[in-house]
């Protein structure tokens, strides 16, 4: 057995490239220097890894921007617009198409599986031309063999890439990209074919997208791709590798295949993969790699329970090879870097660093039997056992109180209709009230404020003048705007998980656990690692001095308990409902104290709702079925009176639009304003009976929405909500905005309003 991986985490222990590749884009870095930071990067990771004891590294996974670009660059897929970029300059012209340039768009970024990396969408037509491109993935390979290492090249698979790609904008909707396979095979095979003549012997071709529900035409697109590329001549042996979920269906079409081998997620998914291999009569003749270490998580691995899957594994393929679940992309480089996660609690973790480990120590058992691991057995039991009885993962007071919820906990005291009514005498709002998502732009005086306040330069309470000076200026300005509902504007949070996982119990923050969100963007998801409870009021102090300094309601502002999951690590040691449940157990405190203080209305942001949704249907139900009990049981406890608001964004919406009914929030504010108000009537079509606010300013852009184009908006948005139920509010936060933009932005959106609200019958 033979310890392995699909790929590494690219930033570099400083976020070396990051910083390398922003410098460049201002200028202030050469192309030269990128590259060799670059290779740099490179040659230290494979190094690491060798040294740990892989026997076999990845190459061509690592990327400037994203894996997926990358391969649409490796096929010659460039759009039409950017290719006089690309013809001028390769990499001018392909961060072009990474980020778009003041003339042309980008390419459109979408979520990589369940997962929060974000890829950028290949855009495809009838037209489309590929012509192979090998030269990344060439260079890097060589690169790889000339540290003397064994090398294996990772390729987006051609079944994957095309169910991921999208019709090119100007071609018919309707068109399917995976009706160019018989025109990117030949590209595939040149690519091949180049890398066999470079010295690899195996070449890995990615296919997650195998792992979600396939139409028997996309099966059998897939067993025709590996039967083409089986019958090449001139190859590598060729490794099919899938993760995040179990292969079902597609698994005896990859049987059947000439590939030489399949790579497998045996985390999750372990018994549903092993039935399904054992169901096919097992894999004979091919060599198997079992991601029996999860790598996209970041607990140890329970090494005896992995070995005993790995033997089980021995008898049904030729050879059996270890290695994540998936890319080490999706974890953080070195849980050792941490310095103040207590050390108990760090010999839980696992990041790419200690997870390599781990494989390396899983395939040496495997080989020469678990007495020459005997010392990583003894201290891997140790570390669980640490983990299993520690008062951390386990509180008796947190877990009483989940184990009593009720049905009743979970519910409204009144019915959408009663209450609505109730809320509109409490609150006096015209029709087609204005409101904001809730964060304003985070100004450069604020991350100053907050450095300074790190870094002991001024004191928490210098700091807060700070902040509540932003509050006192940022409720001025909705003011004098004219906007109906007031926020205070999140001055004090960095991000709108980091926040709450700081404050509460059983959260665990890292200081450099960066993983890569797009391009060079990263993020420090936040640990779940206990038992969760909220030792004190985590937002009521700002709130309600905002609500001191206005005589509008101020909308109280905190984050969903599925995106408070969505965006950390899990527990893996209990059901995902459980968790979400204490979570919204501490933010149902949350909620019952704004009201106490006189919050009039609450906001609770589900942006990751749709983002979470598993990828097979057959596990939809179960998953919405303890979100959006979470979500109730979160804010189910005010009186009727009590507007409760959530957000949504980043996704359509269309497959969970019975979720957001489900849900009972009484207003939604949601994204709207690229989709041409199309989600409106997606509500509409549904019979959502509930106030809703599609947004009419795409803060996702600096343009400046015209009152004119807003109106527009409102009038589409009328066609579909009527006007007691139509809010009017931007798409998102604010705090990736300027102030300049901000400030017409929404001048005109509330001169939009009012316009709108004028042609109304009853002129209100
Ligand atoms: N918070 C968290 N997760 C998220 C988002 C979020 N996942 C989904 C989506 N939003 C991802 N979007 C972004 C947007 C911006 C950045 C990262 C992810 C970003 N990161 C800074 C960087 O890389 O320079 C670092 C931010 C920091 O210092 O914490 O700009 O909103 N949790
Ligand atoms: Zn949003």
């Amino acid at each position: 057995a033979r310890a392995t991986v699909y790929g590494y985490p690219r930033q570099g222990p400083n976020r070396e490239l990051k910083k390398a590749i922003e410098g460049f884009w201002k200028g202030r870095v050469t192309a030269d220097d990128l590259a060799r930071t670059a290779a740099d990067l490179r040659k230290a990771n494979w190094r690491q890894l060798a040294e740990a004891g892989v026997h076999e590294v990845p190459t061509g996974d690592f990327s400037y921007y994203d894996h997926m670009l990358d391969a649409s660059v490796m096929v010659g897929a460039v759009p039409e617009r950017h290719r006089e970029a690309v013809e001028a300059d390769a990499l001018d012209g392909y961060f072009a198409m990474a980020r778009g340039t003041q003339d042309v768009a980008p390419l459109e970024m979408t979520k990589w599986f369940d997962t929060n990396y974000h890829y950028l969408v290949p855009e495809l037509g009838p037209d489309t031309v590929f012509a192979a491109n090998p030269v990344k993935q060439v260079s890097e390979l060589k690169e790889a063999l000339a540290l003397g290492l064994t090398a294996r090249p990772v390729l987006v698979g051609p079944v994957t890439y095309l169910l991921l790609a999208k019709p090119a904008p100007g071609v018919a909707a309707d068109f399917s990209p995976l009706s160019l396979l018989e025109k990117l095979l030949p590209v595939y095979a040149e690519v091949l074919a180049d890398l066999r003549a470079t010295g690899a012997e195996w070449v890995q071709l990615d296919e997650p997208a195998l792992v979600q529900d396939r139409t028997p035409e996309e099966l059998e697109a897939a067993a025709h791709a590996y039967r083409e590329l089986g019958r090449l001549a001139d190859r590598p042996k060729l490794l099919v590798a899938s993760y995040f979920d179990r292969l079902g269906d597609a698994l005896p079409v990859l049987a059947k295949s000439p590939v030489e081998g399949l790579a497998l997620d045996f985390t999750e998914s372990a018994a549903a993969n092993l039935d399904s291999i054992a169901a096919t009569g097992g894999l004979p003749g091919k060599r198997l790699i079992a991601g029996v270490v999860n790598g996209r998580n970041i607990w140890i691995n329970d090494l005896e329970k992995s070995l005993a899957t790995l033997g089980t594994l021995l008898g049904l393929a030729d050879s059996v090879d270890v290695a994540a679940s998936c890319s080490l992309l999706h974890v953080p480089l070195d849980a050792r870097a941490e310095r103040d996660i207590d050390a108990e609690v760090l010999r839980w973790l696992a990041f790419a660093r200690q997870k390599t480990a781990e494989i390396v120590t899983l395939a040496k058992g495997l080989a020469q039997g678990t007495d020459a691991i005997a010392g990583q057995l003894a201290a891997n039991r140790a570390d669980l056992a640490s983990r299993a009885g520690s008062s951390l993962t386990h509180d008796p007071a947190v877990r009483a109180r989940a184990a009593a919820v009720t049905e009743a906990d979970t519910h409204r005291s009144q019915p959408y209709a009663q209450r609505a009514a109730v809320q509109r005498d409490h609150l006096g709002l015209p029709l087609l009230p204005t409101t904001t998502i809730g964060s304003f732009p985070q100004t450069t005086t604020l991350r100053t404020a907050r450095a300074d306040l790190r870094a002991g330069r001024i004191d928490t309470a210098a700091y807060e003048e700070r902040v509540k000076a932003e509050i006192r200026d940022v409720l001025a300005f909705q003011e004098q705007a004219g906007i109906d509902v007031l926020v205070h504007g999140e001055p004090e949070r960095n991000d709108m998980v980091q926040y709450f996982a700081e404050q509460l119990t059983g959260y665990l923050a890292t200081q450099h656990g960066w993983v890569q969100s797009y391009g060079t963007r990263y993020v420090r998801p936040p640990v779940l690692a206990g038992d969760i409870s909220r030792p004190e009021p985590m937002t009521v102090r700002w709130t309600t001095y905002a609500q001191s300094q206005t005589a509008r309601p101020v909308k109280g502002m905190l984050t969903g308990p599925v995106t408070m999951l969505a965006w950390s690590f899990v527990r893996d040691d209990q059901p995902l409902g459980d968790t979400a449940r204490q979570v919204a157990l501490a933010l149902r405190d949350e909620v019952g104290d704004l009201e106490a203080a006189g919050t009039p209305v609450i906001q609770v942001d589900e942006p990751a709702l749709r983002e979470t949704l598993p990828l097979r249907a057959t596990d939809r139900d179960a998953y919405l079925a303890w979100a959006t009990e979470a979500f109730r049981l979160s804010t189910g406890g005010v009186r009727p009176a009590t507007q409760i608001h959530t957000h949504m964004c980043y996704a359509e919406f269309g497959d969970i639009v019975q979720a957001i009914d489900d849900i009972d929030a009484d207003v939604i504010s949601l994204e709207a304003a690229r989709s041409h108000m199309q989600v409106a009537h997606e509500l509409a079509d549904h019979g959502y009976p509930r106030e809703a606010g599609p947004g009419v300013y795409d803060i996702h852009s600096p343009r400046i929405p015209s009152a004119e184009e807003a109106t527009a908006l409102l009038r589409k948005g009328l066609e579909a909500i009527p006007p007691e139920r139509l809010w009017v509010n931007p798409d998102c936060g604010l705090k990736t905005r300027g102030w300049p933009e901000t400030r017409a932005s929404l001048e005109n959106l509330v001169a939009a309003a009012r316009t709108v609200r004028q042609e109304l019958p009853d002129g209100a």
